[in-house]
């Protein structure tokens, strides 16, 4: 049971704030994200169940993320982060909701009655770290966390601007600090010396060519890359674009991870030469996309699926080289937006299985630790590779028997490191690709040469969903290698439109024609 004192202050605290009317709050694929200035009642919610997570974990860090990453600069969103740096427990997502919906005046008594139901013991310590992106929104929201953990009486630590994978990491390292498994130093400086000595290891004795434009999408990934660059003494040339933290309006407009993938082309500021190397982060920094424009100016497109081939063919190899292939499971993740001939390519080419699961990187999280390693990305490029106990257990204790072994297996070792395993992460994952690249001696054309997307049709927002399997299953059987489907966002008021099919004209009209039926099927959706 709460104290009454605590009570008592919860309801204080509580009755700073004003509930929106009539809106119905839930816990969704990425915490919850909306208009920032309906978050209020909702963050101050948050903390109050990341105490009682913490307590529940006999003390263990909880994480607090405030962004809303992709969405435009007005948004906000809160999500919280699970001891080992993984996205909250799915069975908390409904306390999270039932406590956001809760009224005001009534908060107190339904924070006492989680405590029945969880059984959480109020004498255990509760320790929280937070952070947020570079949003104008996010210093009023963090005061309002500050308040409901002041109010539950909880440990906690701000770090102040990070980049959503930075916070992963934070916790993740909190947890294990001290331990067999501690994860690296839990502050800023630590995860940046991971990385940058993690890469120099993986990087010994290869070149990386030319250079790489980064548009960091104006968010917090700016500041942040730039940090990392004055570490990494290495000969890797970034040149760092879209970086404008002053003006909140830039966060996300026409630049980001999310616009070049929709749209299939590169930001307008992007200046890059033909044949240049090129990749986006989003607005927190944990997806990345990789592009360039061939020698005729077309935009080539090197999304999540292709990182993800590039990653599994790469540590694939290694593997062999390294002697441990057979001991090793091997697999991909991915989701229905996955374009259909990557998946042919992993299955035929690289002969490994995968796992398809629903949007959602929680989903595909879970999946990929059946695996050995498993390499999950979605098609927007949020994701990672994870290593079992396994994994790293024949990594670090197999004796190599040639120089080659040697090299495969110090390889292997250093990417379990520069990999963030907790999360996706675009500033790991693009030092990841930036390796890969430099050993396979590749440039982007010859990655994007290991095989052909089906031409998919950019995707269309409609309002509202509707339930229309049948008819999109029979409207995409008219084409050839027709694949369509429909699904609510998990972060916008929007239903996403998928199409492929073997050319740009059939997955247009296929696009097109699914968009219809939705909007037949009884909304007034509009195309955005
Ligand atoms: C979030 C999730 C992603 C997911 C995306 C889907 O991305 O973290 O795993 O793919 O939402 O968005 P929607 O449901 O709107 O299609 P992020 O990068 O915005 O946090």
């Amino acid at each position: 049971m709460a104290s009454p004192a605590v009570k008592k202050a919860i309801s204080e605290a509580a009755l700073q704030y004003q509930k929106p009317e009539g809106k119905v709050f839930e816990y969704g694929t990425a915490g919850f994200r909306m208009k920032a200035d309906l978050l209020n009642t909702v963050v101050f919610a948050v903390g109050l169940l990341a105490g009682l997570r913490s307590k529940k974990l006999s003390g263990q860090w909880i994480g607090v993320m405030v962004t809303a990453s992709h969405n435009p600069a007005e948004d906000n969103g809160v999500k919280l982060v699970d001891p080992m740096g993984e996205m909250l427990e799915a069975e908390w997502e409904t306390y999270a909701t039932k406590l956001a919906n809760a009224p005001l005046d009534k908060i107190a008594d339904v924070y006492d009655e989680l405590v029945k139901e969880i059984d959480v013991k109020m004498t255990n310590p509760a320790r929280v770290v937070f952070a947020r992106d570079t949003r104008a929104s996010g210093s009023r929201l963090v005061g309002v966390l500050n308040a409901a953990l002041t109010a539950t009486q909880v440990e906690f630590i701000d770090f102040k601007y990070m980049t959503t994978p930075q916070l992963h990491y934070v916790v993740r390292c909190k947890n294990t600090l001290g331990t067999q498994y501690q994860y690296g130093e839990p502050s800023e400086l630590g995860y940046y010396q991971k990385l940058v000595d993690s890469f120099k290891k993986v990087m010994r004795g290869v070149k990386v060519q030319g250079s790489l434009t980064v548009d960091c999408a104006n968010g917090v990934g700016g500041p942040k890359l730039r940090e990392l660059i004055k570490l990494l003494d290495t000969p890797l040339d970034i040149k760092v674009i879209n970086d404008d933290v002053i003006n909140p309006d830039s966060l996300n407009f026409e630049c980001g991870a999310d616009y070049v993938k929709t749209k299939q082309r590169a930001p307008p500021s992007s200046k890059a030469g033909p044949l240049d190397r090129c990749a986006s982060l989003d607005g927190d920094a944990d997806r990345l996309v990789y592009y360039f424009s061939d020698e005729s100016n077309v935009f080539r497109l090197l999304d999540g699926d292709r990182i993800a081939t590039l990653a599994a063919s790469f540590i694939g190899d290694l593997a062999r080289s390294a002697g441990i292939a057979s001991k090793l499971k091997i697999g991909v993740v991915q989701t229905a937006y996955a374009n259909g001939a990557s998946t042919d390519y992993i299955e035929k080419v690289l002969k490994l299985p995968i796992i398809c699961t629903n949007t959602g990187v929680k989903h595909l999280h879970h999946a990929a630790l059946r695996f050995d390693v498993g390499v999950y990305f979605e098609a927007n490029g949020h994701g990672t590779v994870t290593f079992s106990e396994n994994a790293l257990k024949a990594i670090k204790n197999t004796e190599p028997q040639s120089p080659a072994q040697q090299r495969a297996l110090e390889c292997l070792q250093a990417l379990t490191d520069l990999i963030n395993q907790a999360v996706g992460d675009a500033l790991s994952d693009m030092l990841l690709v930036e390796a890969i690249l430099a050993h396979k001696g590749w440039t982007p054309k010859e990655w994007l040469g290991t095989y052909t997307d089906l031409p998919l049709a950019p995707e269309r927002k409609l309002e509202s969903p509707a339930g229309l399997q049948g008819k999109i299953e029979s409207l995409q059987s008219r084409y050839h290698k027709g694949r369509s489907f429909a699904r609510a966002s998990g972060t916008e008021d929007a239903v996403r439109v998928y199409a492929e099919a073997a050319s740009r004209s059939e997955a247009d009209d296929l696009a097109t024609r699914v968009a219809n039926a939705v909007r037949e099927a009884g909304t007034d959706g509009q195309q955005a």
